[in-house]
This record gives C-alpha cells, sequence and structure tokens, in this order.
C-alpha cells in the first residue's frame, strides 16, 4: 500500500510539480489556498492515485489545525510532510521596505511552516516514523541585496529544519532541508507584485531550474531507504554559482 505525503504550496512551481511527481508512489494530500487550482490538480492527479484536497491560509494557525483535523480517519497516517508552502515578497533596501511585505514573508515562510509542522508532527512521534522536507533556499545560505528579510525568512527555516533533526532524531524521523536557487515558478511574479517584465528579468540570459528539477530531488530524497538521510542539498542551476553570481549570456 502506497503511503500518504502532504504537501503544502501545491497549486503551482514547485509544490505542483511534486504533487505529479510522487504521485505514482504515494497518496497524496494538496494544500494552497486556491481551492480551484487544487481541484484542477487533484482531477489531474487522480488517475494516477488517491489525492485529498486542503485548502487554507498556513498563516492562519486555527485554519491549519482545522484543516488537519478534518482529515478523514484513512488520511491521517501522514509518512511525508513536504514544507513548501512559501513566496518572497518585495525586493527593497532596508530601510525602504514595506511592513505588510515583512509580516507576509515571516508569517508564512516562518509561522505558517511551524504551525503545519506543529499539526502533524505528532503523529509521527507516536508512531516512531515519518519524513520531513522543508524548502529552504539559497537565501538561507546566503544574504543578497535587497534580499533582507526574505533571507532572514529562509535562514530561519534553515535553523528549524536543522532544530526538528536534533529533535525529532530519538523517533526516526527523518528531516531535509532543500536549498533551491534559481527556479522559474510564480516566486518572481509574487515578489514584483505581478510586474510580469520585472518578473522575467530575473531569468534572463540564463537557464533557470524548472519546478520539475526540483520535484526530482525531492522524489529522490524521500524514496530512499529507511536507513538513508540526505540531510541538507543545495540546488543550482548550472549557469549559478552563489545567491549573487549567475552566469548570463547577454
Ligand atoms: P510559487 O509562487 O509558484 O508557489 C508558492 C506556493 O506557496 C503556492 O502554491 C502558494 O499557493 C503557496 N502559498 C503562498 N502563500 C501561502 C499561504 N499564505 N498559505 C498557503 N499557501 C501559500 O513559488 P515556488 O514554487 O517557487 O515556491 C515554493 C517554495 O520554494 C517557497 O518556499 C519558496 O520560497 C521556495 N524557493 C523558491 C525558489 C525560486 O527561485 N522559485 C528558490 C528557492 C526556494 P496559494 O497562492 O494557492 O496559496
Ligand atoms: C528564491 C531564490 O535567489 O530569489 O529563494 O532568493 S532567490
Amino acid at each position: 500500500m502506497k503511503k500518504i505525503a502532504l504537501i503544502t504550496g501545491a497549486t503551482s512551481g514547485i509544490g505542483k510539480s511534486t504533487a505529479h511527481y510522487l504521485a505514482d508512489q504515494f497518496y497524496l494530500i494538496i494544500c494552497g489556498r486556491r481551492r480551484d487550482k487544487l481541484e484542477e490538480l487533484a482531477h489531474n492527479l487522480r488517475t494516477e492515485t488517491d489525492v485529498h484536497v486542503l485548502s487554507f491560509d498556513v498563516r492562519d494557525q486555527r485554519a491549519v489545525n482545522q484543516a488537519i483535523e478534518s482529515l478523514p480517519s484513512n488520511w491521517k497516517d501522514i509518512d511525508v510532510l513536504i514544507n513548501n508552502a512559501g513566496n518572497a515578497h518585495g525586493m527593497d533596501v532596508i530601510h525602504e521596505g514595506s511592513t505588510q511585505d515583512w509580516d507576509d514573508m515571516i508569517d508564512i515562510n516562518v509561522k505558517g511552516l511551524l504551525y503545519v509542522s506543529k499539526a502533524i508532527i505528532p503523529g509521527m512521534v507516536e508512531k516512531k516514523s515519518g519524513f520531513i522536507v522543508n524548502i529552504g533556499s539559497i537565501a538561507g545560505k546566503e544574504v543578497y541585496p535587497k534580499g533582507n528579510v526574505y533571507c532572514a525568512s529562509k535562514h530561519a527555516v534553515d535553523a528549524i529544519t536543522n532544530g526538528m533533526r536534533l529533535d525529532l532524531n530519538p523517533y526516526g524521523i527523518r528531516v531535509t532541508g532543500i536549498h533551491p536557487g534559481l527556479v522559474e515558478t510564480e516566486f518572481s511574479l509574487v515578489r514584483f507584485k505581478g510586474d510580469e517584465e520585472k518578473a522575467k528579468q530575473v531569468y534572463k540570459g540564463m537557464k533557470p531550474l524548472t519546478g520539475d528539477d526540483v520535484a526530482d530531488v525531492i522524489k529522490y530524497v524521500v524514496t530512499r531507504p529507511p536507513h538513508v538521510l540526505l540531510s541538507d542539498i543545495v540546488l543550482f542551476p548550472t549557469a549559478q554559482a552563489s545567491a549573487t553570481m549567475v552566469h548570463r549570456e547577454s
């Protein structure tokens, strides 16, 4: 029988690709705010696996708990948690940043990840098994100009990931941090508040990763034998050597 994987941020980008990549080996709980996109994805995935849709905002702890508690009994035994929901909001020097953007990034990328984890990890502890994959970023390993609060939120994800691995070690729960560089998804469109031209510039003259590239690595990580743990992975497109060094053809 297949195990159950829950993916946050499955309505687009890395999360959506991950749902497609995991469908042959897992039953899937797909999460996000945009229910129409989740229903469409579920419809497409159901040719391959069983799918349960949960629509909630990770910022709202009550909604997170209600969603997880609402799972039918045959969906409650979650084996794999992919904490992927998140975004950058804005890209400004620190003295010009919007406090709303700061709140959004801390509330979604950090507190949202914690709320979802708190709702699911106790079940893993009880059965002494489970797998958690936290999607960090190269922004969680380095800080780049105007990245300030987004980088802080992803450094927090890195620290939380390492803390989870320590605390959950006695329970046989594996915890992996995956830290991608440039991936072309809705990410830059969200960061630049719908400005398509600005979003396109981010990937100009280089070949970025796709959501599928990251999903492929996630699938590899979560399908290793039970005694094997890839703890921390930085994943770049070939044209990228660091957060700030990207080779571009002009
Ligand atoms: P997308 O914008 O394509 O996807 C973001 C996902 O997060 C969407 O499914 C969105 O769903 C969900 N999400 C955002 N806010 C909330 C919220 N408040 N509550 C619930 N779900 C939410 O971007 P990516 O696929 O690129 O991003 C996925 C992860 O990868 C993020 O954590 C991002 O920081 C990280 N990352 C991205 C990189 C890149 O270059 N693209 C590089 C490194 C890391 P919905 O809007 O429907 O709620
Ligand atoms: C997304 C990658 O370089 O835009 O986390 O921060 S970057």
